[in-house]
């Protein structure tokens, strides 16, 4: 059952955030290898929906049903804390320490970039949450003196869109510098950040949170620079009808590309911000599961520098995906009013060699596949929303809202 190719072993792994879009379906996908797994999360995403009046379009079950449903399917049992890891950091270092998993695979974070935007008070909830997510987990790990390995999704968004050209390499720069004395060194440091949004501030932190307890501590760490997600379900999620993916099409959760494939299915006209010119990396869900899969059978050695992987598979420009999407089912495209404060148009070329080198074969962009999340977008389409559609937070207070029609 495991990865062919690989020394790699059962593992206990702890899955932070495992009722997530991609937890889930990441806690799924390791439990079928072989892993033990454990989830934690504290359902703050559920409770996002309640706040947003929005719901995932597909029916997803509460956790215990879907844990319930693997069980019956499988065999496999996947257990679960409900555990708030950026308050409650005693419970957290408890279960550490009587678990003592292998590995830790860190998604509880809030991912949205227009929700960490709305306001005040989102702005500092998403700082609050993910800065101390982060951290108590490091620092838990420190404290419980066991060598675990740390694999964290974090985010393209962290390294800016805009690279003159260069091809955006996995974490790390090599710059040359003048000594006092006039000579000319190599040095490495992390590729600067320049995020986009107050969501991908706290991924360019969290970035100096590893580095630090990486330096200090000797934390293993792999950090994981992930594109955008596309895609519902894997080869796990599609095995019963209980363990369906979240599939998020509102306009403060949803992403670029399902949004897209969401609205021609309904026959909602396709929201291009702006020009569409914005050119964004991104993966299927599928590869996602098989990635994290990949970086947990390859951990850094001790005495090694934080990991960081570019987790993304192709490049598209948000219009061409558009006008791609309008060709294959006759949807509509709207130009609307851009609610963020983002380059207008942007080339960009990203490294992944390291996902490649360790044996990952892309999924790409295809007919089928998008067939395929249009498909389930039209099986659930009497749940979807129309109103929820149209992205209302705005970065700076002077915008007007992305709505078709409303210039
Ligand atoms: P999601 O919101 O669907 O899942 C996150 C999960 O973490 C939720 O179940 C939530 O309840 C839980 N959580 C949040 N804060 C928590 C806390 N303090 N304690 C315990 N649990 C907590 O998000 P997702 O799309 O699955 O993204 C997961 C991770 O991957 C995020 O860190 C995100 O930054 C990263 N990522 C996502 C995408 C994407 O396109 N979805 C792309 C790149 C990176
Ligand atoms: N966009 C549209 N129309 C829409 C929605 C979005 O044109 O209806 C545009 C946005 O303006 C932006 C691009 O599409 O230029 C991407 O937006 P998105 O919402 O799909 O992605 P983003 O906000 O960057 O965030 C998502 C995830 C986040 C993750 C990030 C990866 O929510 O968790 O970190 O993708 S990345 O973009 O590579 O940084």
């Amino acid at each position: 059952m495991f990865l062919s190719g690989t020394k790699q072993t059962r593992k206990k792994i702890m899955v932070m955030g495992g009722d997530g879009f991609c937890g889930w379906p990441t806690s799924l996908h390791l439990s079928n290898a072989g892993h033990e797994v454990i989830i934690v999360d504290n359902l703050s995403r559920r409770e996002i929906d309640v706040e947003l009046e929005a719901e995932s379009l597909t029916p997803i079950q509460p956790l215990g049903k879907r844990l319930e449903a693997w069980e019956d399917i499988t065999g496999k049992t996947i257990r679960f804390h409900r555990i708030n890891i950026a308050e409650q950091f005693d419970a957290l270092l408890h279960l550490l320490v009587t678990e003592q998993p292998d590995a830790i695979v860190h998604f509880a974070e809030q991912r949205s970039a227009p929700y960490s935007m709305k306001s005040a008070a989102h702005k500092r909830y998403t700082v609050d949450n993910n800065m101390n997510a982060t951290h108590n987990l490091l620092a838990a790990v420190v404290e419980s003196g066991l060598d675990i390995h740390l694999v964290h999704l974090g985010t393209m968004g962290v390294y800016g869109y805009g690279t003159a050209g260069m091809a955006i390499p996995e974490g790390y720069l090599d710059v040359e510098v003048t000594t006092e004395a006039g000579e000319r060194v190599e040095q490495q440091i992390l590729y600067p950040t320049n995020p986009g949004s107050v969501y991908h501030m706290t991924k360019s932190q969290d970035q100096l949170l590893f580095q630090f307890y990486n330096k200090n501590d000797r934390i293993r760490i792999t950090d994981l620079h992930q594109g955008i997600v596309w895609g519902t379900n894997t080869e796990e999620t599609k095995l019963d009808e209980r363990l369906i993916n979240r599939f998020d099409y509102d306009g403060d959760y949803g992403t670029v590309l399902n949004r897209f494939l969401m609205q021609a299915a309904v026959g909602y006209p396709m929201t291009v911000h702006g020009t569409g010119g914005q050119t964004r990396a991104f993966i299927h869900i599928q590869d996602t599961v098989r990635c994290i899969e990949l970086a947990i059978a390859h951990p850094p050695s001790p005495d090694e520098k934080v990991l960081i992987f570019n987790q993304m598979t192709e490049t598209h420009r948000v219009r061409d995906l558009a006008e791609m999407i309008a060709g294959l089912t006759g949807a509509e495209v709207a130009y609307v009013d851009n609610p963020r404060n983002e380059a207008a148009e942007n080339d960009l070329h990203v490294k992944n060699e390291l996902f490649l080198s360790k044996g990952l074969q892309p999924i790409t962009l295809n007919e089928g596949l998008l067939t395929e999340v249009t498909k389930v977008a039209e099986e659930y389409s009497h749940r979807a929303d129309m109103d929820k559609i149209p992205a209302r937070s705005t970065w700076t207070r002077s915008h007007k809202p992305g709505i078709p029609g409303e210039k």
